[in-house]
């Protein structure tokens, strides 16, 4: 069968999606960009620049900023532009389409990741600088729902980087087991309350992930974007998840960040859920040397992550405001909150259970985002109250 010249250029795009799935872009080293990655980095942004994307890639990434960093790399590990682009070359469909490969490269990449952070967490300039870092009491937040009306459960969670390591892109395989071996060494300090198990990814009976994963404790498996931003690489190895004997404190080792540090339970106690996570932080942060830049604040692979990396959210059921989606969607703009289906991102709700979270995580303090969120769904919850009495 003849393929026609577009579909010709549909496969070899489809080759440097899967490319990019399964290996780092190293340029030349010493600063050169390799000149195929140059040429598969012109071939994308021009697809892009012809798509119909809504990413924010697309609406900051003009001609003059594309050809002004193309050539760039970063000193520590040569990343390119491709490296933090990739994601969004693939999948048009990205909110954001960036990623950082390693630290440096929100310097050197500045001129693209600056407007898409002040876009998404809402304002943070570029010269704003994160807050320093307040936690705050969770007792000041009562619980949104003492009579379990419309909260099924509550999580918080928080990203952090280990310093000395780049991120997804640029880690080597000896490098996940590094991160997990040093990561598994901190969780299994932990004692009281937080005192678990690590169980790695590798090995893992299928049953009892899949349980984890539909039990919303383990982090699912697949995901495109990530696949796309090379965050998949060497998958399982150093993968794997840390989980207290109660169930209701959990470690993610090297799933999008190389950690997620996660605190949940049944019911709408913020407060309770957000002491939890914070504690955990705290001992953790006795044990490991996290990444904090002193503008942007805790590092994350993800700039939807940076500053506080804290997302605190609710699975809900708000069946009133949910028939009215132009309304729920004034009310999620007014309180800044970001609405999820009940797996999380990029899942459906399903019965009528959604997860409803802060959007921002940037230009405030830890403890002024909680209050943020708790604001928000008190808010939501007021609404959906008034929905069903009009
Ligand atoms: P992240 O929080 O790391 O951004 P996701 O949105 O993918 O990740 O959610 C990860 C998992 O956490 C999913 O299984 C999701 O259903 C679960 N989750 C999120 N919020 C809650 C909540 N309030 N209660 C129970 N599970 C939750
Ligand atoms: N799907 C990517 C990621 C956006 C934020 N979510 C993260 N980091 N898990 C996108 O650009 O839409």
């Amino acid at each position: 069968m003849l393929l026609n010249f577009k579909s010709l250029l549909e496969l070899r795009y489809l080759g440097l999606c899967t490319h990019l799935a399964i290996s780092r872009y190293a340029s030349k080293g010493g600063g050169k960009i390799d000149q195929e990655v140059l040429k598969q980095l012109e071939e994308g942004y021009k697809k892009l620049t012809e798509s119909n994307s809504k990413s924010l890639l697309k609406k900051h990434l003009t001609k003059e900023i594309f050809e002004k960093l193309k050539t760039q790399t970063t000193p520590s590990f040569n990343s390119t532009l491709m490296h933090c682009i990739s994601s969004g070359l693939c999948n048009h469909d990205s909110g954001m389409g960036v990623y950082a490969p390693d630290p440096e490269a929100y310097k050197v990449f500045a001129d693209l990741f600056d407007p898409l952070i002040e876009d998404y967490h809402k304002c943070f300039k570029k010269t704003d600088k994160q807050p320093a870092t307040k936690f705050g009491k969770g007792k000041d937040f009562e619980n949104l729902d003492p009579d379990g009306n419309f909260i099924v459960s509550t999580r918080v969670r928080c990203g952090r980087a280990v310093k000395g390591f780049p991120f997804n892109p640029c880690l080597t395989e000896q490098d996940y087991g590094e991160l997990e071996s040093k990561i598994c060494g901190a969780v299994m300090t932990l004692s009281g309350e937080y005192k678990g198990k690590y169980m790695p990814l590798t090995g893992m009976d299928k049953c009892v992930q899949e349980q984890l994963i539909a039990d919303h404790f383990l982090f699912k498996e697949g995901d495109r974007f990530l696949a796309a931003a090379g965050a998949s690489r060497y998958w399982p190895t150093g993968r794997g998840i840390f989980l207290n004997d109660t169930k209701n404190f959990l470690v993610w080792c090297n799933e999008e960040d190389h950690i997620r540090i996660i605190s949940m339970e049944k019911g709408g106690d913020l407060g309770k859920v957000y002491d939890r996570m914070v504690g955990g932080v705290e001992a953790l942060g006795k044990q490991l040397e996290f990444n904090r830049d002193e503008r942007l604040g805790f590092l994350t692979f993800c700039p939807t992550n940076l500053g506080t990396s804290i997302r605190a959210s609710v699975h809900i059921r708000l069946p009133s405001l949910m028939c009215q989606p132009e309304e729920m969607k004034k009310l999620a703009e007014k309180y800044r909150l970001q609405i999820r289906g009940t797996s999380g991102e990029h899942s459906e709700a399903k019965d009528g259970v959604h997860d409803i979270s802060n959007q921002r995580r940037m230009g405030l303090t830890e403890y002024e985002i909680i209050k943020e969120m708790h604001d928000g769904i008190k808010g939501l919850i007021e609404a959906e109250c008034k929905a069903r009495n009009s």
